[in-house]
């Protein structure tokens, strides 16, 4: 028999396949045989045509401690050309069971049919308990040196270093939506020389309790109900609001979860804080205390509330989809990794602030915030499972240089990172798998377990030992050895108390909110309402109220007035506090990098013009989408998006170069004919998109036919709204209000 390679043979099969269906398909689906050819819109990221799919190499290996087998690398379980078991026998046929006869019953026989759905059946593994919902990606550190303060090898100068990064929300489980109002994880994975350094962040520079032992409790109060199991993803609920406002330790990050750094723009504008203090040790033993930060090139920027609420419908994924868009077009998002460093005192303390207490930051303006490295993220994920899903991270991974404090919530996270491993990778040996294998040499005396991939030599894993010629013998200073910072512990009776410092519960959340704009107390306020409002027992709003009066006395009487409910007076005095301007994310401008531009077109519309306006956006680093009513092309321009498959939430400007009228079926019988001859008119999905856009502040502007558009929806001349004649000009008065991210003054400051 002739020999043929599969992929002529799956030509044959696709062609015949094609054959036998062609009398069923009407000349009028796009690619039926004679149909026109169909009108398709190009792939458009945010950040421009997706690149043809880079061709995956043979991904990197790390090899498994302890010994080969022999056995070819199994790095991503496919080779060869053809089907086959999982044991490698080559298979003719994996579309029929084995049956006793074409319509007989299944034979248990079957040894593929049964492998085949046995191993699906299993292919799910435990989500995490919480940051179920999550995006990664690899990249590289580079160290600028920070020897005066830790010996971590990776960041000295220049040092280069591999990293894979996991963004997550908090409450939500795997499939829930992006954009929901949530604190974000920011988990960082340095593969150092020295070995795994992770460093397991949020958001938020602050945490909603002050002791681990409460991590069960207040994760039980934001998941959804146990009786309905709603609402998912989402603070807005009576748990919730019953456990922050009885312990008022979370009244701070609840505040940082109602500001915009609750609903941020893209995983690439949110800043990343390791919020506890840690300890760094320098090579000659000297240690200082400090807080991690990551500030992102591109400036934090958040979402409007409306926009989030939108985008959880439009497109549940756009944080994820963001991400791998900005890395797959080569507009890799970056950050600096900045220090605060403090004396190492025996009080712990700076300024008077306890650096044990998660739920205190210590401002910017008192301990600025030193950069040490840069982060680059540049490559996507092979396989979401296998490294997104899979990747462990634990506080404990530490390297030379780094160690711990005695902050409570980070003694018992030290505790639970390993623990929840065990059942959500199914075993001790999570550290195997790809994505968790460290980049330096493993020599440990760990054996056996589920999933065992190393084959170990030698007979002696214990110390000392004479059979295996002292092997692994322990590293000294010399060597780079881990050094637990031998801290005195005070002598001191056993007990389940915080220190007194942790009793102000009040103080920095009226910080955050004093140092907030006004535009952004009138989110916060907005937020509030709407959390508050979706609670249906009474006392707990009152009870939040009472929090409230007890940070800002504005803050509870504008939230009490949107609740309808009477605002009550403080019951403790209200703190005397510096606002730290560095807390608010207005006043800055930034990169306009990766913003995307629409811009609306329509058959009368000057090509040319438009065609010029694309080059100079997409020369700023921007990304032009044309949008028009149907996709394919107008007047040769090659159409993005449409007004079904475009919305408003995916733009940071519009431009509007045509005035599109309305198409016959969008209007009412008897509108449709004088409608589509009306040059009042516009279709209703371009006034949508133009009001959306006021609404949420962003940049609009308009040449030729798109000036009467501004008209018709009632924002010609408003702030941020530029119209010209010519579309370079247009463009230009545009892209400084860009760098601001938003026109900040159109939204109505009612709060100040
Ligand atoms: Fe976590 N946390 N956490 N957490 N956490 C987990 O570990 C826990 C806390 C953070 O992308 C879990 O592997 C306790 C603070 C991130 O894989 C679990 C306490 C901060 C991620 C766990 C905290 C974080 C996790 C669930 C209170 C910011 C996602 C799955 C003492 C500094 C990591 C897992 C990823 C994940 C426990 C508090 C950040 C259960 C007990 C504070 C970014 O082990």
């Amino acid at each position: 028999m002739e020999s043929r390679k599969p992929t002529e043979v799956v030509k044959d099969v696709v062609d015949a396949a094609a054959e036998k269906v062609s009398h069923l398909i009407t000349p009028e689906v796009p690619g039926a045989p004679g149909s026109a050819p169909p009108t398709v819109e190009e792939p458009t990221t945010p950040h421009g045509p997706l690149p043809p799919k880079k061709e995956q190499g043979a991904p990197q290996t790390r090899t498994p401690t302890g010994a080969a087998t022999g056995a070819p690398a199994v790095a991503n379980g496919q080779q060869g050309e053809f089907l086959t078991t999982a044991q490698g026998a080559r298979l003719r046929d994996t579309d029929h069971s084995l049956k006793a006869g074409p319509r007989g019953p299944t034979l248990l026989q079957d040894h593929h049919l049964r492998e085949k759905i046995t191993h699906f059946d299993h292919e799910r593994i435990p989500e995490r308990v919480v940051h179920a919902r999550g995006a990664g990606a690899h990249g590289v550190f580079t160290g600028y040196g920070a020897e005066e303060v830790t010996r971590a090898g990776f960041l000295h100068k220049g040092k280069e270093t591999p990293v894979f990064v996991r963004f997550s929300t908090v409450l939500g489980s795997r499939g829930s939506a992006d954009t929901v109002r949530d604190t974000r994880g920011f988990a960082t994975k340095f593969y150092t020389d020295e070995g795994t350094f992770d460093l397991v962040g949020n958001n938020m520079p602050v945490f909603f309790i002050q002791d681990a032992i409460k991590f069960p409790d207040i994760i039980h109060a934001g998941k959804p109900h146990p009786d309905r199991e709603i609402p998912q993803a989402q603070s807005a609920h009576d748990t919730f609001w019953d456990f922050v406002s009885l312990h008022t330790e979370a009244q701070h990050h609840t505040l940082w979860n109602m500001s915009d750094r609750g609903i941020p723009r893209s995983y690439r504008t949110m800043e990343g804080f390791g919020v506890h203090t840690f300890r760094l040790v320098d090579a000659a033993g000297a240690t200082v205390l400090a807080k991690f930060h990551w500030k992102p090139k591109l400036g934090v920027h958040s979402l409007d509330w409306e926009e989030a609420q939108l985008l959880s419908g439009m497109d549940p994924d756009f944080h994820r989809r963001d991400l791998y868009d900005a890395i797959e077009a080569g507009a890799y998002p970056e950050w600096e990794l900045g220090l605060q460093v403090f004396p190492d005192t025996p009080e712990e303390t700076f300024a008077g602030i306890d650096l044990l207490d998660p739920t205190k930051i210590v401002p910017e303006e008192l301990a600025p915030v030193q950069p040490v490295g840069k982060l680059v993220l540049n490559r996507t994920p092979t396989n979401f499972f296998a490294e997104t899903e899979q990747v462990a991270f634990h506080l404990g991974h530490l390297v030379p240089g780094i160690d711990v404090t005695n902050d409570p919530l980070l003694q018992g996270r030290l505790f639970s990172y390993v623990d929840t491993q065990l059942t959500r990778l199914g075993g001790p040996n999570f550290s195997q798998l790809p994505i968790n294998r460290p980049h330096a040499p493993v020599n440990d005396m760990l054996r056996d377990g589920f999933h065992q991939q190393a084959v170990h030599a030698g007979v002696a894993p214990y110390r000392p030992n004479s059979l295996d010629g002292g092997n692994p013998f322990p590293a000294g200073d010399a060597e780079n050895a881990f050094v637990d910072v031998p801290v005195t512990v005070a002598e001191a009776p056993k007990v389940r108390a915080n220190p007194a410092s942790f009793d102000d519960h009040f103080s920095q959340a009226r910080l955050f909110w004093l140092s907030m704009s006004p535009v952004e107390r009138e989110h916060i306020v907005r937020a509030y309402t709407f959390e508050l409002g979706k609670c249906y027992h009474q006392a707990i709003r009152e009870r939040q109220l009472q929090c409230l009066a007890n940070i800002d006395p504005v803050l509870c009487a504008q939230v009490a007035t949107g609740l309808g409910l009477p605002a009550p007076e403080p019951t403790v005095p209200l703190a005397d506090v510096t606002p730290s301007p560095a807390l608010s994310q207005l006043g800055r401008v930034w990169p306009a990098d990766g913003r995307t531009v629409g811009i609306v077109v329509d058959a009368d519309a000057d090509t040319d013009d438009v065609e010029q306006v694309r080059r100079e956006v997409s020369a700023a680093g921007m990304v032009p989408l044309v949008i028009a009513a149907h996709g394919g092309t107008v007047g040769g321009l090659t159409v993005q998006r449409t007004f079904a498959t475009g919305r408003s939430v995916e733009l940071d400007a519009l431009l509007l170069a045509g005035a599109p009228a309305p198409a016959p079926d969008a209007l009412p019988a008897r509108d449709a004919k004088a409608g589509a001859a009306d040059a009042t008119v516009v279709d209703p999905r371009v006034l949508l998109l133009v009001q959306e856009c006021w609404r949420h502040a962003k940049v609009i502007g308009a040449w030729g036919d798109g000036v009467r558009v501004l008209e018709l929806a009632g924002v010609a001349g408003a702030a941020g709204v530029v119209a010209g004649d010519s579309p370079s000009g247009v463009l230009a008065d545009a892209q400084p209000l860009l760098a601001a991210h938003r026109v900040w003054d159109r939204f109505p400051a009612s709060v100040s």
